[in-house]
């Protein structure tokens, strides 16, 4: 990849939440994600009957690791629930001060933030939603209705993502099915 970054434009599907050309495709089975949801068991025979299906793709723009660039792209979560927990990213702190802006396409879900110092926020996302999430806030995105979910995003290509404190310490709070509906609970879990 050059060092030197040149404008260009790429196109957003805005009909179906795609994004139309990209240089970095990541997608996530359900094995890579078993340590991060509350039910591991779930997870397991999930895993084990569905041949570890991919939970979420996205589909990047990404730039050389360097101060002042951005990365930006489209995430797309299909539905489904890990025990009564709804599908969802990993969710990170980024390594570095930075920020990252989302903004829906398709579908409805929540993005749950925290810090380490005990803060804790959650938001909805759907078509036109735009969520903001400052630098410090770890972030984790949960599809919580019956079709993808997608999302735009852009944030610094030097940010740097850290998945081991999570991975290690869960998240504060849970997005689980109760009655059918969604509902943050506490996670037992969570140590600070
Ligand atoms: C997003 C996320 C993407 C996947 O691009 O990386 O939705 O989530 P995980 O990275 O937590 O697996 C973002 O927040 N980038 O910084
Ligand atoms: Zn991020």
């Amino acid at each position: 990849m050059p060092d030197i970054v040149k404008p260009y434009s790429v196109d957003l599907d805005l009909s179906i939440g795609t994004l139309r050309s990209f240089n970095k495709k990541v997608e996530v089975k359900l094995s890579e994600l078993r340590e991060f949801f509350f039910n591991r068991e779930a997870a397991d025979n999930i895993i084990k009957k569905h041949n570890d299906p991919a939970v979420y793709v996205y589909f990047e723009n990404s730039h050389p690791h360097m101060r002042g660039e951005m990365n930006f792209g489209v995430t797309i979560l299909s539905p489904g629930k890990v025990g009564c927990e709804y599908n969802m990213t990993r969710g990170h702190y980024h390594s570095r001060r930075r920020g990252e802006v989302y903004v829906g396409l398709r579908g409805e879900g929540i993005v749950v933030m925290q810090t380490k110092d005990g803060m804790f926020f959650h938001s909805p996302i759907r078509r036109g939603k735009v969520v903001y999430v400052p630098p410090s806030w770890a972030h984790r995105t949960v599809n919580t209705c019956d079709r993808k979910l997608s999302f735009f995003y852009a944030y610094a290509s030097d940010a740097g993502h850290d998945y081991g404190t999570i991975r290690r310490k869960g998240f504060a709070k849970l997005v689980v099915e109760k009655c059918g509906k969604p509902k943050i609970i506490d996670n037992p879990r969570f140590t600070r």
